[in-house]
């Protein structure tokens, strides 16, 4: 009996390699968001980085649609326990938008719209491993995920990619967000569980 039990374990989704620990799949997209979502159109919109000396770096609608665009398809993880493979993004990476910024600062705090924060490592936005997404699916990214534009980090935890995002600023020491504030853990990687502090 003991076989047959493992062998019955042995094809649980929660077993999956690509689902982290205690994740289950979902194929829906959930919408979680911690207030309204604002309504920025695009002809209003302007995404900006800032750095230790004061300058801020600005792209407008139109400058950020004429950089290099990159399609990405990832797994998303939610700290409240869903995954969702292969999720389809066109955006612009974040490595594009830090070539004409210059910074000794190694960590940021991503603004959006409407208020919210959250704080993630430079080196973890650089190296191919985050984008300005603007783009789901083949379609422009619904107000609901996050549209226009939301930061898409897929290693980390899903809390970690604010939608509606407006700008980065660039801090010399790691401080936390709206969720780390509120018990989140500061780094949350979905691998080691990194779900609250
Ligand atoms: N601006 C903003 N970004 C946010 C949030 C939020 O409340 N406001 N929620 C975060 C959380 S907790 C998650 S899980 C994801 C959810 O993204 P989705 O609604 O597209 O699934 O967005 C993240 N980005
Ligand atoms: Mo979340």
């Amino acid at each position: 009996m003991g076989i047959i039990s493992s062998g019955f374990r042995g094809r649980r989704r929660d077993t999956n390699p690509a689902l982290p620990p205690g994740q289950y799949e979902t194929e829906s997209f959930p919408v979680l968001s911690a207030g309204p979502a604002p309504d920025i159109p695009t002809n209003e919109w302007e995404f900006f980085i800032q750095t230790e000396t004061g300058a801020r770096h600005t792209w407008t609608w139109d400058q950020f649609m004429a950089l290099p665009q990159q399609d990405v398809t990832r797994d998303i993880h939610c700290v409240t326990s869903w995954s969702k493979f292969g999720t389809s993004w066109r955006g612009v990476a974040l490595d594009t938008l830090f070539e004409s910024v210059q910074s000794r600062y190694r960590f940021t705090m991503a603004h959006s719209y409407g208020g919210y924060t959250t704080n993630v490592p430079l080196d973890d936005l650089l190296g191919g491993k985050a984008w300005v997404a603007w783009q789901f699916d083949g379609a422009p990214l619904e107000r609901a995920h996050g549209g226009p534009a939301r930061l898409l980090v897929p290693h980390l935890y899903f809390w970690k990619s604010a939608k509606w995002l407006r700008g980065l600023e660039m801090l010399a020491e790691d401080q936390p967000g709206f969720w780390e504030q509120n018990g989140y853990h500061m780094y949350g990687d979905p691998w080691r569980e990194e779900r609250y502090s």
